[in-house]
């Protein structure tokens, strides 16, 4: 695989993989706006980025188990209405580096900050789909499709040199109120390159591994996706599942993504000379659930109280409301007293009332995916 032409990036990222790029911001950097800037998005990649230079010969073939199936160009998609969704993008690798520490896990290792929010412009699935004769809300279409793949034109070690594959179910892609989209733009500029120029599909709330880049078709299909990265990873395994015993068929693929949380105004370790400190971070959780409360302790997880938190101004999160922040993260901020030395726990819970997992033990899976444990930073006062 070819990496000479790889576009120019921000050298404040902090690399995880050179070939493919994976890159995530520093943790400062992560928090200092609510809508992340294109060139501190973290970049997750499993080849080469691909380049697409003549926009006019640019098509999506849709095809597969329907009546008529038919090519889309750019204008196609862009004469669709537009819609402008705020998402959050999380790696289902956030944190992994974390969870190796307790038991060795097989993957990319990341910090905290392999996700980020951005106003993703584009058409809705759904209306594209109408274009092939699909209605809303469809569960199957006559000819038995109920998956809906997406295939791009990047070259994948892990799919034998073959392009990224994924799927969503049918009545997702169909839902108008799921805001799937086929996005050409991030934070109102034109798509960049490493982030899936000209085209590439956001599902909010679900694990970035179904946002495919660089979209080349979409194909109804019976079953799940037979790609690599739904059928042989991105799967939640139990903690007793090694690479001697796993049956990757025993487990469906990932999609929504667990309530999740991180300190990013702190390394882990913190030396500092001040007597107050601010603790700020982000709390995000899938399925288009809130973030109902960001916990944190001083103490080690005796005792907590509740760090006020901040979405983006001006919006409130509505239910239902297509246009609301449900789909993305809330920034939080405290400023504690410090004492000679102390543990900091931060925990969030969302609207369905689910909770982060105390330790990395009960989570612990083979591929490190989905480290959601408490986040904890311990702090030494050198004055
Ligand atoms: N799409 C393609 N075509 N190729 C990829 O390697 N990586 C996926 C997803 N879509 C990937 C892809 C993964 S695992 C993640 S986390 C997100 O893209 C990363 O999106 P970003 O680089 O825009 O942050
Ligand atoms: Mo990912």
């Amino acid at each position: 695989l070819e990496y000479s032409r790889e576009p120019p990036r921000n050298p404040s990222l902090r690399i995880n993989a050179k070939e493919p790029f994976n890159a995530e911001p520093k943790r400062s950097d992560l928090i200092s706006s609510y809508i992340t800037p294109v060139d501190l998005f973290y970049k997750r990649n499993h080849g080469p980025i691909p380049i697409v230079t003549d926009l006019d010969k640019y098509r999506v073939t849709i095809e597969g188990l329907i009546q008529n199936p038919i090519q889309v160009s750019m204008d196609d998609i862009r004469n669709l209405p537009k819609h402008n969704v705020t998402a959050t993008l999380q790696c289902a690798g956030n944190r992994r580096t974390e969870m190796s520490k307790r038991r060795k896990v097989r993957g990319v290792g990341w910090d905290a900050c392999a996700l980020g929010t951005a106003i993703w412009g584009g058409a809705k699935l759904c209306d594209v789909l109408k274009l092939v004769g699909l209605s809303n809300n469809t569960l199957t279409t006559t000819s038995g499709g109920r998956h809906v793949e997406f295939i791009s034109v990047d070259m994948c070690k892990e799919e034998n040199g073959g392009p990224y594959k994924a799927s969503v179910p049918l009545k997702q892609a169909t839902n108008p109120a799921a805001d799937v989209l086929l996005a050409y733009e991030m934070n109102g500029e034109v798509l960049k390159r490493d982030h899936g120029y000209p085209l590439r599909v956001i599902v909010p709330g679900v694990i970035a591994a179904r946002s495919v880049k660089w979209l080349a078709s979409i194909k109804i299909i019976e079953e799940e996706s037979q790609g690599f990265f739904m059928a042989k990873d991105y799967k939640m395994f139990p903690p007793t599942v090694d690479w001697d015993n796993i049956v990757w068929d025993t487990r469906k693929p990932q999609m929504d993504f667990p309530v999740q949380s991180a300190i990013c105004s702190l390394e882990d370790v913190t030396f500092t000379r001040q007597r107050k400190m601010t603790i700020a971070g982000y709390a995000v959780s899938g399925g288009g659930r809130g973030i109902e409360r960001v916990d944190i302790s001083v103490d080690g997880g005796k005792t907590w109280f509740e760090a006020s938190r901040h979405q983006k101004p001006g919006i409130k999160y509505i239910p239902d409301e297509v246009t609301s922040d449900k789909w993305a993260w809330v920034l939080f901020k405290t400023v504690v007293d410090v004492p000679d030395r102390m543990e900091i726990v931060l925990k969030a819970v969302d609207s369905g009332a689910n909770v982060q997992p105390e330790s990395v033990d009960s989570i612990w899976n083979l591929r490190g995916i989905l480290n959601t444990s408490w986040h904890h930073v311990h702090v030494f006062n050198a004055s």
